[in-house]
């Protein structure tokens, strides 16, 4: 099989890379290693910036989310017992959009499907050869059978544990990282969301995040340790705890049922640079991960897509490698820029285990001047609701 770019990774990023280039004409094979069904099983991200919503919009896989998606001006930040917002809108003048990757990633795959575009889920030994000369390869076993795509380039989208950029050569790729020492305990519910906006909770007794998917389904968050399992976890133990660390006009607002997902996902922040080899570009997860504090993974996922998409565009039509000469240096600036911003968010807003006095009195200071300054305001939103692309 021949194709010009050979996509890694059914994800938010492979796929609207996919829809991108295939609506500029350009051939692309998507190989994904999981099913479908198990694809859109997973329970990730729920707020878009509007450069997220714009280029769902160019791929034409937008209807949907402007039917169902929930425009959200402002969010609220609570801690000492009462909340605070902060107004995106009036701030900056500028909202996001509540709408899951799930939803997401099923516009995506039935614009896919709809296109006749090839995916095949289920390939299994994906491995990366030759992209350091003209020629890729991609090699993959389907149903038992070796099949091999040679390709013009290929683009790493397969997420944190991808084989893409484990196929770098290690001193070709410079890694930072910082793991923090605790997750996330996350719940999905079909009850009425507590609040209309997000509710970002520092409480001494760990974090917690009010959010939502639609006006009847919530997802609710719970710092905790490392250590927890999800099975440890009631739905009646979850709810308790939950309430500890809200306010007391959430907690009557509070409306509690039986959870249909739950799941424990560890924070963490990394960076590899850089996000191009030769003809193999990296982009999405496989290159970074945020903690998930400031909703960045899924947004900077699609800014790499709308750097990389412009790039293969330029160099098929305009015959120019400028594009992607800039790829990762462009993608970095912003990359690190949203790196600051989920790393501030998380150390603001998260109880660290072993910080002293000192470090809660300084965390205590920062939350008060935030919630009184405009000026404070202002730089959380504008961070909060997207960075512009800059190109
Ligand atoms: P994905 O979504 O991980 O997709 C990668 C795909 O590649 C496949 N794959 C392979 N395919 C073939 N061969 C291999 N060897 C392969 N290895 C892996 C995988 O099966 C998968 O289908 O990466 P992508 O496309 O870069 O998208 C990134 C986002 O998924 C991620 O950044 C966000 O979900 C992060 N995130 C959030 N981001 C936001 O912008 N806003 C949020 O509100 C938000 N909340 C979250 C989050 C992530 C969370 N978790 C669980 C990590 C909340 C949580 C709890
Ligand atoms: C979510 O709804 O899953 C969500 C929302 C905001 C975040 C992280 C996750 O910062």
């Amino acid at each position: 099989m021949r194709t010009q770019v050979a996509i890694i990774g059914a994800g938010p990023a492979g796929l609207l890379l996919g829809q991108l280039l295939h609506k500029a004409g350009i051939d692309n094979v998507i190989l994904e290693q999981r099913s479908r069904e198990y694809v859109l099983g997973r329970i990730r991200a729920g707020v878009l910036e509007q450069g997220t919503v714009d280029m769902l919009d160019e791929a034409g896989v937008s209807a949907r989310l402007h039917q169902e998606g929930l425009i959200h001006d402002g969010a609220e930040l609570c801690f000492g017992g009462a909340r605070h917002r902060i107004n995106f809108k009036e701030l900056i003048g500028k909202t996001v959009t509540v709408y899951g990757q799930t939803e997401v990633t099923r516009d995506l795959m039935d614009a896919r499907d709809a296109s006749g575009a090839k995916i095949v889920y289920e390939a299994e030994s994906v491995s990366l050869h030759d992209f350091d000369g003209k020629s890729p390869k991609v090699r993959y076993r389907k149903n038992g059978e070796w099949q091999e795509l040679d390709c013009e380039f290929v683009a790493g989208c397969d997420g944190f544990h991808g084989v893409s950029r484990q196929s770098v050569p290690q001193n070709a790729l410079r890694t930072f990282e910082r793991v923090y020492p605790f997750g996330w305990l996350g719940i999905l519910s079909d009850t009425p969301p507590v609040s209309h906006e997000l509710i970002y909770a520092n409480h001494e007794r760990g974090f917690a995040l009010c959010s939502m998917r639609s006006a009847s389904r919530s997802r609710y968050y719970l710092q905790c340790p490392l250590t927890e399992k999800a099975e440890d976890w009631s739905d009646a133990r979850f709810w308790e705890e939950l309430k500890r660390r809200l306010d007391g006009e959430a907690v009557a607002n509070l409306v509690t049922g039986p959870s249909i997902e739950k799941s424990i996902a560890p924070l963490r922040s990394f960076v590899a640079e850089p996000l191009r080899f030769g003809r193999l570009f990296l982009a999405g997860d496989a290159a970074h991960i945020v903690p998930p504090t400031g909703a960045k993974g899924l947004n900077l996922a699609a800014s790499d897509v709308h750097y990389l998409s412009r790039a293969l565009i330029e160099f098929y039509t305009e015959k120019t490698n400028a594009g992607i000469d800039a790829y990762s240096e462009k993608c970095l600036r912003r990359i690190w820029k949203a790196e600051r911003f989920s790393w501030w968010m998380t150390s603001l807003m998260h109880r660290f285990p072993n910080t002293d006095d000192f470090g809660h009195k300084i965390q205590e200071a920062e939350l008060d001047y935030l919630v009184s300054s405009r000026a404070a305001q202002i730089v959380m939103a504008e961070n909060y609701v997207g960075l512009p692309f800059g190109d």
